[in-house]
């Protein structure tokens, strides 16, 4: 089925200018990129973004992260795109993540991974909905 998802080019990626890189490594795998903003949020934005996550310990360093720097907020589009995403980004933790992934490739740390990914279409919606209104 044709999906749409929300993917970020998070403060690190950003930072070290893997843009492009990582637009490429998405069209190479047949996925769309229907919109693409450069963003700085707000911790409180960000803070809204992640409150599925609130009750984590490490709720507030990730907030304060993502609020850091510019972003770059995509909507992918493509067959399956939201688990597809998720096999290209690779497990949260980079230095878990398979070989060839977005996350191998480019993450630093569990917290500075260089990309999110939305978990499930429904979410997406969501996530979309949040940067593209
Ligand atoms: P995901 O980004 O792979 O979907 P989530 O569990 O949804 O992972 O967590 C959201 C983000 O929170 C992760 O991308 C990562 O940056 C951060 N995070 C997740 N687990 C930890 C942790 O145990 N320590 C620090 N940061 C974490
Ligand atoms: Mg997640």
């Amino acid at each position: 089925m044709i999906e749409q998802t929300l993917s970020i080019i998070k403060p690190d990626a950003v930072e070290r200018k893997l843009d492009k890189e990582i637009k490429s490594f998405f069209k190479k795998n047949n996925i769309k990129i229907l919109k693409s903003k450069k963003i700085k949020i707000s911790k409180e934005e960000a803070s809204e973004f992640y409150k599925v996550h609130q009750s984590k310990p490490f709720y507030d360093k990730l907030c304060s992260y993502l609020s850091s720097g510019p972003i770059i907020a995509m909507i992918l589009e493509g067959e399956n795109v939201v688990s597809k995403n998720r096999q290209l980004m690779g497990a949260t933790d980079p230095t878990k993540a398979e070989e060839g992934t977005l996350r191998k490739m480019y993450g630093i740390s569990i917290d500075k991974n260089s990309v999110h990914g939305s978990d499930s279409v429904e979410n997406g919606k969501i996530e979309i909905n949040f940067f593209f209104k």
